[in-house]
């Protein structure tokens, strides 16, 4: 993506009007993500029978004369959202409905991003960054990148931030240190109560966050609360996580366009290429390094044997999702 003064980047967000994007794209105007110099011009999509309330959004958004919103335009079309989008917030998806099956959950799932991945394919920028965050993220990613074969996978991840984001806060929390000062936590698998968040190769304020930390609240606390913390939210307020998705999308992508500090690492879900023994093809979450702007698997850590058993449960459940919609998956 270039970024040049007077150019606006071109932002498109999915899924618009609903809770996530109300946090979102608020912040999108205030510079959040590019700075406070970047004139952003943004591209909502929604389905047609949302637009009368995402042009509700659009009149918040134009009420808070931001000098940085350059342009902004609703649309019920993708390859009109996504036409020459630099910058790509995949959030709009079907929510699971009473007596929906897994499977029908993730082929209509299917269906939506895979005409998104045509469309990005035709019209989005070459450079285009696009983060998935509805859920099924992992195998929703893999559906649009599939889809977009002029693409190139580099150009797709799927949002595993903010699981990261509660292991990293868990870990603040519990040693009584700020998450500045944690590094080296890693989400492994897909975004479900599969994953491993590993905290092997974690330190906190220098030192090895497991020699400060029982392993018994690892196993038993910090595993369970990061892995159920998105139904724990429903729970407790009524709906599910949208301010703080929010902000995981604004960091992932903000990680992606600018780096990462001081050589560490972050999550995402991206397309495996065999590292760690996934299965090639497969989008998994991997500690991820961000080098000049594209996303690399830190490759070659020691897997603990504790780790080990969690990373391949969490594999065997996206090949099992990949199996019901590998209908839908171009060859
Ligand atoms: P909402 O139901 O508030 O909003 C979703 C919006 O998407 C609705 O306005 C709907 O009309 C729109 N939409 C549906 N199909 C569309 C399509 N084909 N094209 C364009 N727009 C479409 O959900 P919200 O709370 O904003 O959550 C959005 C997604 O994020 C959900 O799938 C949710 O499960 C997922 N999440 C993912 C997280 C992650 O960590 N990856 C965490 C937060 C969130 O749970």
């Amino acid at each position: 993506m270039t970024k040049s003064k007077g150019r606006p980047v071109r932002i498109a967000i999915s899924g618009a009007a609903g809770q996530i994007s109300y946090s979102l794209l608020f912040r999108l105007i205030g510079g959040d993500l590019l700075g406070p110099d970047q004139p952003v011009a943004l591209q909502l999509l929604e389905t047609s029978a949302a637009l009368p309330q995402l042009e509700g959004v659009a009149m918040e958004l134009q009420d808070c004369a931001s000098p940085l919103l350059s342009s902004l335009s609703c649309h019920d079309d993708p390859e009109q959202a996504f036409l020459d989008a630099d910058v790509v917030f995949l959030v709009g998806a079907r929510p699971r409905s009473a007596g929906m099956e897994r499977g029908d959950l993730l082929a209509s799932n299917a269906e939506i991003f895979s005409a998104q991945g045509r469309a990005l394919n035709r019209v989005a920028s070459r450079d285009v960054r696009v983060l998935v965050v509805g859920n099924p993220v992992n195998t929703n990613t893999l559906i649009a990148l599939r889809n977009a074969p002029d693409l190139s996978p580099q150009n797709f991840s799927g949002m595993t931030r903010l699981d990261h984001n509660r292991a990293m806060s868990l870990i603040a929390r519990q040693l009584g240190c700020r998450t500045d000062e944690i590094s080296g936590v890693m989400i492994w698998g897909n975004h479900s109560t599969t994953q491993f968040p590993d905290l092997h190769h974690a330190h906190a304020q220098g030192l090895p966050a497991l020699d400060q930390l029982p392993l018994r609240w690892y196993e038993e606390t910090l595993i369970p609360t990061v892995r159920q913390r998105g139904a724990e939210i429903i729970r407790v307020r009524g709906k599910s996580s949208a301010a703080s998705g929010a902000n995981a999308a604004l960091a992932q992508m903000r990680d992606w366009i600018h780096g990462i500090p001081e050589n560490g690492w972050t999550s995402m879900a991206v397309l495996s290429a065999g590292q760690y023994g996934i299965s090639p093809g497969l989008v998994y979450s991997f500690p991820v390094r961000v080098n000049d702007g594209h996303w690399q698997i830190v490759e070659g850590l020691d897997v603990h044997p504790d780790a080990e058993a969690g990373i391949r449960a969490s594999e065997t459940e996206l090949l099992g999702e990949r199996d019901l919609i590998r209908h839908l998956l171009p060859d």
